[in-house]
């Protein structure tokens, strides 16, 4: 079983997880369970970096000591990725035992053969980023990140003789044309290359510094925060040493965010170089999120919890909209808004809707019974070749980190699943016996695709597939090359009816933020809102009149939407445009009694007058029915 090693950043213990740090581990999460599906032995790394100014700093402003402060912040951060279903192989703190000792034992090797040297430098000393920026990398004398002003810092110090690394560095990245990626950041590494390195600052005076690992040969001095925090990837698998690290180590995969790569795209290497340590196999780098406020981060004050995210949303839909939105390797911008749109487009209306109207008309047509088709047309076998070869097809998006186009290929299933549906039409089916063997066919093809979108889902949402799949009766515990074990559909047994997987969501349009977002009640209950009460005579205002739909059209370009000619007694008929065409078809609307709101002002929806609006009641799966009064009352006649 070959290996597969992924780490994240080990986050700084000033502060507490963000959506940021969140994204990077749930990409770790992701593609541990992506390949422990291909069958490889995985191992997931993340942590807490917790000596340097930053910390020391950040206790000391709580009047903590440094060892009490970041006891509380890592374990906040190890319980927060619990929390959130993230769950890595070890959690990693730089003040662990082993870890120190690691980090000595690589310096001791590292100074014994002469590539440590102790000198004096002056720089500027940021400490956001916790390294000497160069003249060229500040922005108007500012640290473009943090933009603060970096200090001038001016001591002697122990040097690494970075620059001896460089060409062989070059040469290896030139080798390995996916060493780092994207392309983008590979670049910005080789122009960092182009220029001569300077040798890199690993030390810290005791005078100055305390909260750091002695150097093993001047006990004066500590080390520099990333020549210790960049170690952690190795002593997380316990390298050098154990035989199955070696094999992790071969495969290993550092993901970043683009803040950091100079440290790993170029300390790191040469670091090891140095110790004689093969080369870490991928840098896999992303872009920010920003929000309307600009990057966010915690120092900047700007963040969102993710643990507060969960709660309004739940962990698979961020999950979901983070890989599925950003294109990976650019920035992305983080809203409620942005949340709120994907979720009611791709997972209500989208995965959500296929789902429950799958279940339900399994269970109108043949009592929940999945049925047998006698033979697939050349539509249904069209749509099962796509679904068979979206988890390779979503595979080869994995393997180029296009997150985002993986996630897209699922949906691409969906959406012909729901086109599908929409053509095959199993309502119309349904009413004539003789089309009994076409709707089976539909209906099984409908599951069968489900089943396979949600086993290709396992990896993106990991709570709302195994859902899905139990619907269908489908055992979903991740086993090693798991479709070729996967359960299939057991013919003849009974679906359930499922409950709605994606409540639609609504944000309160006033305050409109990234945090403000609140899942609408199960059940479709009405909140006790007192903003939106309406008085009696508010409600009076409207008028309400039975109507007959004389003609129904669909309308190009719009799918959701259907231009029905209404008969409301009055002698001119009401053209209505109603968001309905996911729920009916244009031809079994016509003729149909609806109550009409008749006294709206008109409206242009798609280019089409609008006069008015149908009544209808929907439910939080998705279901949506036209309200209509029964046979007395008259068209023309009035609801009150
Ligand atoms: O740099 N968008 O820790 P850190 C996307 N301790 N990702 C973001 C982000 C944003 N707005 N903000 C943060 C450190 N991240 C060092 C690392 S590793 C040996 C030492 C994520 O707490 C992203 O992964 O500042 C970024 O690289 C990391 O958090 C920085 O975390």
């Amino acid at each position: 079983m070959s290996a597969y090693y992924v780490t994240t950043p080990i986050y700084y213990a000033n502060g507490l997880p963000h959506i940021g740090s969140t994204y990077t581990t749930t990409l770790a999460d992701f593609l541990v369970r992506y390949y422990s599906m291909l069958g490889k032995d995985t191992f997931f790394l993340t942590g807490t970096d917790e000596h340097g100014d930053k910390v020391q700093q950040a206790a000391e402003k709580l009047g903590k000591s440094p060892k009490e402060f970041t006891d509380e912040v890592s374990s906040k951060f190890e319980s927060a990725w619990k929390e959130l279903g993230l769950n890595p192989s070890r959690f990693i703190r730089t003040t662990d035992e082993d870890h120190k000792e690691n980090v000595r034992n690589i310096l001791q090797k590292i100074y014994d053969q002469g590539d440590i040297y102790f000198g004096e430098y002056g720089g500027h000393y940021c400490t956001g980023c916790e390294r000497f920026l160069t003249e060229k990398e500040l922005d108007d004398g500012k640290c473009p990140d943090h933009q603060t002003t970096p200090e001038w810092v001016s001591e002697k110090n122990y040097f690494f003789k970075m620059s001896k690394y460089q060409d062989q560095l070059l040469d290896h990245i030139k080798a390995n044309p996916d060493f780092i990626r994207p392309e983008r950041y590979k670049n910005e590494v080789l122009g960092l290359l182009r220029e001569p390195l300077e040798d890199l600052c690993i030390s810290r005076p005791t005078s100055r510094l305390s909260w750091g690992i002695p150097l093993p040969f001047d006990e004066n001095y500590v080390t520099y925060v990333w020549f210790d925090a960049l170690v952690n990837y190795l002593t997380g698998i316990g390298y050098p040493g154990q035989d199955k690290a070696k094999e992790r180590w071969e495969n290993s995969e550092h993901l970043i965010g683009k803040d950091i790569v100079k440290p790993h795209g170029v300390f790191w290497p040469t670091m090891l170089l140095a110790a004689g340590v093969p080369l870490y196999k991928h840098l896999t780098v992303h872009g920010y999120w920003n929000t309307p406020s600009g990057k966010m981060s915690k120092s900047l004050g700007n963040a969102v919890d993710p643990l507060e995210v969960k709660k309004q949303v739940g962990m698979d839909v961020f999950r979901y909209f983070v890989m599925r939105e950003m294109t990976f390797g650019l920035d992305g911008n983080y809203s409620g808004e942005a949340l709120e749109t994907r979720y009611n487009a791709d997972l209500a209306n989208n995965l959500g809707n296929l789902v429950s109207r799958t279940l339900s008309m399994v269970h109108k047509y043949r009592d929940g019974k999945i049925p047998v088709p006698k033979s697939l047309n050349e539509e249904s076998k069209k749509l099962k070749t796509n679904a068979l070869s979206c988890f390779e097809e979503m595979g080869q998006f994995v393997e180029s980190r296009e997150f985002h186009k993986a996630a897209g290929r699922i949906w691409e299933l969906v959406d012909l699943v729901n086109v599908y549906i929409d053509r095959s039409k199993p309502w119309s089916l349904a009413k004539n016996e003789e089309n009994a063997d076409q709707l089976d066919e539909t209906l099984y093809c409908q599951l069968e695709c489900i089943r396979i979108a949600a086993g290709c889902l396992l990896p993106f949402m990991p709570d709302t597939a195994p859902k899905i799949l139990s619907f269908l009766g489908i055992d979903s515990k991740i086993e090693p090359n798991f479709f070729e074990t996967f359960e299939l559909l057991k013919e003849g047994s009974e679906v359930e009816k499922g409950e709605a997987l994606f409540p639609r969501l609504e944000v309160n349009k006033e305050e409109k933020t990234e945090k403000k977002i609140a899942a609408k009640p199960k059940g479709g209950k009405v909140t006790e809102d007192k903003a939106g009460l309406i008085a009696f005579g508010d409600f009076q205002k409207i008028e309400l009149t039975v109507g007959q739909i004389m003609e129904a059209a669909k309308i190009e370009d719009a799918d959701k939407l259907l231009k029905l000619k209404v008969d409301i007694g009055t002698e001119d008929q009401r053209q209505i445009v109603a968001g309905i065409a996911k729920h009916y078809q244009a031809e079994e609307l016509v003729g149909r009694k609806v109550a009409v709101v008749s006294n709206l002002k008109p409206a242009k929806l798609r280019g089409e007058l609008s006069e008015g609006m149908l009544l209808a009641a929907s439910d939080d799966a998705g279901n949506l029915e036209l309200v209509y009064p029964g046979d007395l009352i008259k068209v023309g006649g009035k609801i009150s």
